[in-house]
């Protein structure tokens, strides 16, 4: 699969992301909650070192609620406070302000100054729209700062930087591209999304085949690839030359899947302490 990420986008997205750090006292990390490992960025770490961090697990909604307890236990021993957040709803965001200033110090200002990071699509905008709901006063740039940054008055306490850290997916692990494909993580023009469509029918096969079975009823049950090419034929998507259309077949699998019609599900597994 190809990626929209390339050796000087991770350069320059690096040098941003560093100067942004100078300026704020805590990050907001987003994952997808659906995908916790593949959505975080391999160099998480290492990038914030020293930031206050809380690890916002978005779409909550679309995810299975027992998978995301385990994660929300695992990202807490790490370290981090962690919460399970619908962005368009703005469920499990209730307390969040009382968790911002128990991780986070405000600056010499007294304002506590936030930044926004994740991989392309997880809902950083989202996010930020609805913490400052109905509060959005951009505070106006700064002398000093980067050419046009602008702060977002969530409370007369919290100031956010408006533009949000997309940061790259993990790019050499082949298990995480299909899942990133198959949230939406991936444009579909820079994707295999025939590979994905396999990958994605293969583990609700193996984890879920009554989910499957219950959306596509008039599907019979067969390898990925037969089964995407039943699924065309059932839905007439046909090439001129009369063959099934394999492409369009997948999308609408990724699709229903990226809209919650299969079900709440969660891809990732939390892993399994070493010491077990
Ligand atoms: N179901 C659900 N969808 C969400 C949630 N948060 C965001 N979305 C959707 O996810 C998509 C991406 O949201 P954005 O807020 O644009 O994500 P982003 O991280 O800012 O994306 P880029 O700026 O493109 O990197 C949109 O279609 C949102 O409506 C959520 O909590 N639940
Ligand atoms: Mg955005």
């Amino acid at each position: 699969m190809s990626w929209q990420w390339y050796p000087g986008h991770m350069a320059k997205a690096r040098r941003l992301l560093r100067a942004r750090l100078a300026l704020i006292q805590l990050v907001f990390e987003i994952l997808d909650a659906r995908i916790p490992h593949s959505s975080r960025n391999p160099d998480i770490d290492q990038l914030l070192v020293g930031k206050a961090r809380i690890v916002v697990l978005n779409k909550e909604d679309l995810a299975e609620p027992r998978a995301t307890r385990a994660w929300l236990r695992y990202l807490q021993e790490e370290g981090h406070p962690a919460l399970a957040v619908n962005s368009l709803t703005g469920k499990g965001l209730e307390r969040i302000e009382e968790v911002i200033f128990r991780v986070a110090q405000p600056g010499r200002t007294g304002v506590l100054r936030g930044m926004v990071v994740g991989i392309p699509n997880v809902g950083k905008s989202s996010f930020i729209n609805r913490l400052a709901r109905g509060r959005v006063t951009a505070v106006g740039s700064r002398p000093g700062v980067t050419r046009g940054q602008q702060w977002i008055k969530v409370n007369p306490r919290l100031e956010l930087l408006d533009t949000p850290g997309v940061l790259w997916p993990r790019l050499d692990d082949r298990g995480v591209a299909w899942k990133l494909a198959a949230t939406g993580a991936l444009k579909e023009e820079v994707i295999a999304v025939e590979e994905a469509a396999c990958c994605l029918l293969s583990w609700f096969q193996t984890h879920h085949p009554e989910a499957l079975a219950k959306r596509y009823p008039f599907v019979p049950a067969g390898a990925s690839e037969e089964w995407l090419e039943e699924l065309g034929r059932q839905r007439g998507f046909l090439l001129k030359s009369g063959a099934v259309d394999l492409s369009k077949a997948a999308v609408a699998l990724l699709k229903d899947f990226r809209e919650g019609c299969l079900g709440r599900f969660t891809l990732d597994q939390v892993p399994l302490d070493k010491n077990e």
